[in-house]
Formats: C-alpha cells, sequence, structure tokens
C-alpha cells in the first residue's frame, strides 16, 4: 500500500468517525438519561455495560465503511469479526465508543476509534472525542496529529516522575490484580492516572499529556488506533502478541515515551506484571 492510500485511509476513518461521534451524543440523552447505569445490559461482567449508542454507533461506521470500502473487513466490539482478512485485505478495527462507563456515567472522557490494518501492520487510525470535538489521527509513516498539530510524546528520562497511564479490566479478580500492581509502582513512578477510556489514554501517550501507558487484557478494537497514533508520535509501543479466542490480549499494551520506555516495561516486570 503506497503512501497516497495509507493518508486516504486515515482521512476515510477520520470522517467514518467524525460522523459516529455526533450520534453518540445524540444517543446519549437517551442513554443517560435517568443517570442510572444499573438497567442497561451487560457483556462480559456487571460492569460490562453496552449501550444503544455502542450499538448504534457500530451500524453507522459499519454501513459508511460498506459504502465506501466495500472489499474490505471489519472487526467491531458489538458485532465481532464479519470475516479474516484475506492476505493484502484491509481490515477496519472499531471501538464505536471506548470508554463505555464513562458514556454511560456522563462523563466526557471517551471517543470512538477506528483503526485500519492489513497482514496484521497498523496503516491509519482515528479517534475522535464527541465532547470536546478534538480529533486524534494517524498515518503509517507520516506522524500523528491532534487537530492538525504534529503530535511528540514525552522525552521524558526518569521513570521516577512520570506520569502513568493505565486501566483496570471488567473482569473483577483480574481488576484486583491489577490494582494491587498500581499499589506496588505508584511510590516507583511520578503518579498514575486511569481514565477510563484505552484510545485515550494511548492519545495522551502520542500528546505528552501522560509520559506512558499499560494495560492488561484490552481487546484489539480498543488499541488499534491509538497505538499507531502514539507509535507514530515517537512512542515506544508494544501491543499484545498473544491472544485468547476472544481476542482478549494475554499480554498488556505498553506506550512510553522512548527515554523511559524499557526502564518502565522492566519495573513492571519486576513488579509481577508480565501476564497478568
Ligand atoms: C474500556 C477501555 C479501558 C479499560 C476498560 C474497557 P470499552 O473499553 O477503554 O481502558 O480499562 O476495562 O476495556 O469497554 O469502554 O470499549
Amino acid at each position: 500500500m503506497n503512501d497516497q492510500d495509507v493518508r486516504t485511509l486515515e482521512k476515510l476513518a477520520v470522517g467514518v468517525a467524525r460522523e459516529a461521534a455526533e450520534l453518540a451524543l445524540a444517543v446519549r440523552d437517551r442513554v443517560v438519561g435517568d443517570g442510572s447505569v444499573a438497567d442497561l445490559p451487560t457483556k462480559s461482567s456487571a460492569t460490562d455495560v453496552v449501550t444503544a449508542g455502542d450499538q448504534e454507533c457500530e451500524a453507522l461506521i459499519r454501513e459508511r465503511l460498506g459504502a465506501l470500502r466495500p472489499d474490505d473487513v471489519v472487526l467491531g466490539e458489538e458485532g465481532g469479526a464479519d470475516a479474516e482478512p484475506a492476505a493484502g485485505q484491509v481490515r477496519w478495527v472499531v471501538d464505536p465508543i471506548d470508554g463505555t462507563v464513562n458514556y454511560a456515567h456522563g462523563l466526557p472522557w471517551f471517543a470512538v476509534s477506528i483503526g485500519a490494518e492489513v497482514d496484521g501492520r497498523a496503516l491509519a487510525g482515528a479517534v475522535v472525542e464527541p465532547v470536546s470535538g478534538r480529533v486524534w489521527s494517524a498515518a503509517a509513516g507520516h506522524g500523528a496529529q491532534l487537530d492538525g498539530r504534529t503530535l511528540r510524546a514525552s522525552a521524558l528520562t526518569r521513570p521516577g516522575v512520570a506520569v502513568v497511564a493505565t486501566g483496570l479490566n471488567y473482569d473483577p479478580d483480574r481488576r484486583a490484580r491489577q490494582a494491587a500492581l498500581v499499589s506496588r509502582i505508584a511510590g516507583r513512578i511520578g503518579d498514575v492516572r486511569r481514565q477510563g477510556c484505552a484510545s485515550l489514554d494511548l492519545c495522551s501517550v502520542a500528546a505528552g499529556w501522560v509520559d506512558a501507558y499499560y494495560e492488561h487484557g484490552l481487546h484489539h478494537w480498543d488499541w488499534a488506533a491509538g497505538a499507531l497514533i502514539a507509535e507514530e508520535a515517537g512512542a515506544v509501543v508494544r501491543r499484545p502478541s498473544v491472544t485468547d479466542a476472544d481476542g482478549l490480549g494475554l499480554e498488556a499494551v505498553l506506550a512510553a515515551g522512548p527515554g523511559i520506555a524499557a526502564e518502565l516495561a522492566e519495573l513492571l516486570r519486576s513488579l509481577g506484571a508480565s501476564g497478568l
């Protein structure tokens, strides 16, 4: 795929993500309405809620991608994989609303995330924030942008003062293990952030708003676009290399400024992060 093609995919991802972001806001009043998330349907656990926003946004994204790119395939959080990609075939990896718990509770930190890959290699990505309107995007080899401005990851070289974002899984036992790791690492870094949206955590690394991000147990759609945005902004990015049947990453996603990435990865391993 040539350079022009990846830029075209980036622009298409941005356009479709923007449209879905508008729909997410329009639906949200119906979702958040009485503020009670207790009645929302759930998936993998009692906290893994799914909303009409997730479902309607993914339906819109699939419809638009099907019309614009009929020869491609889609993997989405709500609809799963419509087919396994053939060699050389573009696969779109979609999280219609990343940060669903934030969305359902009325918090503003959630995003539409759309990534494009071929043969497992990230080509383009777009992450759009419905509330702020911020547009994050990248095309492989062409850098990463926030609202058109070039992004650069953190240049920090001292993990001991790093602001590190992380996340907690929907499975309560895994969540407890992850929280125990946070308590072990908190005194060894500068500060911790738990923002509840993996794609925006990765974009925050790209912008240098946080110096690093790690999380275990994410799905492919959580990190597909954000990992490329962080990587194109100069961060060192490690994607899960081993996934089990349902695509749940058995390893952590790690994205960090180049000056602290190796030391932070070693610190995480020494504190028992591997395979958490
Ligand atoms: C969420 C991620 C978040 C993670 C949550 C959940 P969702 O994705 O963005 O980082 O901590 O457990 O996976 O479910 O809102 O698309």
